[in-house]
């Protein structure tokens, strides 16, 4: 048996008392007040010296309030909490998901070398490829019109039920790879136990030409059983009970709930548990983007994903695309006081990353407690928000430019894509937007509210394209990105126990609002009890 790498879980010494740290504080109040501006002017070649390309992707950080030493010392940090360590710690698959005991092994759902992935001291790429296969063979007979509904019609409309990673994740990539939909394949999503959004993507669908594709990794999850009991009830209504077994797939670790439910078993395509839901686009819960673009270019995300992992697998921390983007970030959150950072992609088919990426990171890194179970002495994770970088400009970009408090800004926009005249003017407003962010405007001649103080950061992430491979890229660094960044902080970025309590008061509520006589509020707050009875008496139940 292999022996454990030695993890050296940096978090029993508190991050405030170290000395990288200390040498961090001592310099971020030293170029505390050094503008952008004047960092270019006197460095010419600033562009090239903080600009990182990596194949399709070029990432430009040097619109930020750093000089070459601030690197230096967040590289200090780095190392002070054992980043190089942990990293193969989890290639290793090692348990470092400390509070679930698992390992955490989304990469080996992207890798497509030869090489094994271990958990447990059980190479687990025998399963993954075996699921591959089966996920290909199922997409290429649905799209084919071999698998068809009980009718014998083929399936033309894609349902995928599920809600968080099981939703997210798979909506932000099938929406930034619709240019490679088939044509005549159409896929929505739905989440929310809210009917209305079933009913709407229903809405004018041919039941005989249907698949739903219930994704849920538990299968217990209430808001995704809700939607999948509602999507059969729409099904048999039309066509039987005989037909769910043709129009229902379902990805799972709990295979055995999936085939309960009616399923066919070559339709039901598990996942592993040491794959987190936010992490898990990479696997079968990646189906409805397979039905609706084909295996070859899921295979090209994963292939995009895996470059990704080579990268910082094997880069030096210090030529690190996703450590240099988490420690640049650790910078802003922790010595300028800046608690969020905005997301704004400047591309109509990136739109949803900012909803993607706020999961990914808040449930990653939104915790208080170390691993040690010790309370965080240095705040965490940012306030992740956006929007599509144009529409934003004409809505929240006031603040971004003008509010006292400063938010730094990823802009994410390709080269290429659709007509030339629309590249140029949507490049050009996401450039200037980072030049104005950056040099601001004032004079003794400019009114007070025409002026802008700059010296606001931001980093550009520019793809050659929206494509399969360069979306697994950018998804694959912000994991990573968010993973060096939950080292730092001590924290574990890949448990979400804070989604429990609300889960859990609301089961106990539920009764209550059913009107179920032996319910009751006693012991609940004076609001909670107010709420619940405005309620009861819409529904013409005194409580
Ligand atoms: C993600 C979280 C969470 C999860 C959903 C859905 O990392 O674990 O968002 O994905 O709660 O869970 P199920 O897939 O089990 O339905």
């Amino acid at each position: 048996m292999k022996p454990p790498l030695e993890t050296a879980q940096p978090t029993s010494e508190p991050l405030a008392a170290l000395p990288a740290w200390h040498a961090l504080e001592a310099h971020a109040a030293s170029v505390r007040d050094a503008h952008m501006r004047d960092l270019f002017a006197t460095d010419p070649d600033r562009f090239a010296r903080l600009s990182f390309s990596l194949g399709p992707l070029l990432v430009d950080y040097s619109k930020n309030r750093l000089t070459p030493e601030t690197l230096g010392l967040l590289m200090e940090l780095a190392h002070a909490r054992h980043v190089e360590t942990a990293r193969a710690a989890m290639f290793a698959g090692e348990a470092i998901n400390t509070t679930e005991n698992r390992a955490v092994m989304h990469v080996a759902l992207r890798n497509r070398a030869a090489r094994a992935m271990p958990v447990a001291n059980v190479d687990v790429m025998p399963e993954v490829r075996a699921v591959r296969e089966r996920l290909k063979d199922f997409s290429e007979k649905v799209r084919s019109g071999t698998w068809t509904g009980a009718t014998g019609k083929p399936i033309r409309h894609i349902v995928n039920i599920g809600i968080g990673g099981s939703h997210l994740g798979p909506m932000m990539v099938a929406e930034a790879l619709r240019d490679f939909w088939r044509e005549d394949m159409m896929l929505a999503f739905v989440s929310n136990p809210d009917r209305a959004q079933l009913t709407d993507a229903l809405s004018g669908l041919d039941p005989a030409a249907t698949l739903f594709v219930v994704a849920s990794k538990t299968f217990t999850t209430a808001e995704t059983m809700a939607n999948a009991l509602a999507a059969r009830e729409w099904l048999t209504t039309a066509l039987g009970d005989g037909a769910v077994a043709k129009h229902f797939a379902a990805v799972s670790t709990n295979v055995a709930a999936a085939v309960q439910f009616g399923l066919n078993p070559d339709a039901v395509f598990p996942m592993w548990d040491w794959v987190g839901g936010r992490y898990s686009v990479w696997s079968a819960i990646g189906l409805p983007i397979i039905l609706a673009c084909g295996y070859e270019c899921f295979d090209q995300l994963l292939a995009g994903g895996e470059a990704m992992d080579r990268h910082f697998e094997t880069a030096p921390l210090d030529q690190n695309l996703p450590v240099i983007l988490a420690l640049i970030g650790i910078w802003y959150v922790n010595f300028f006081n800046m608690p969020a950072q905005a997301i704004l992609p400047y591309d109509h088919r990136l739109r949803l990353l900012p909803f993607h990426l706020q999961q990914l990171d808040m449930e990653s890194n939104g915790k208080s407690v170390t691993r040690d179970g010790a309370v965080v002495d240095v705040p965490t994770g940012p306030i992740i928000f956006g929007g599509g970088g144009s529409d934003s400009q004409h809505s929240f970009f006031q603040l971004l430019h003008q509010g006292p408090r400063v938010i730094p800004c990823d802009f994410i926009a390709a080269l290429k894509g659709g007509d030339t005249a629309s590249r140029d003017l949507l490049l050009s407003n996401a450039f200037a937007q980072t030049e104005a962010l950056m040099m601001g405007r004032s004079g003794a001649d400019i009114a007070a509210h025409r002026q802008f103080t700059g010296n606001r950061p931001s980093n550009t992430l520019l793809l050659d394209d929206v494509s399969p491979y360069t979306v697994g890229m950018l998804i694959a660094l912000y994991e990573h990105k968010v993973f060096v960044q939950g080292l730092i902080w001590g924290v574990n970025s890949f448990d979400q126990w804070g989604v429990e309590l609300g889960k859990e008061l609301a089961k106990s509520l539920e009764p209550a609002l059913r009107g179920d006589a032996a319910a009751s509020t006693k012991g609940r707050d004076g609001s909670t009890v107010g709420l619940v009875n405005a309620y009861l008496k819409s529904k013409g139940k005194a409580s």
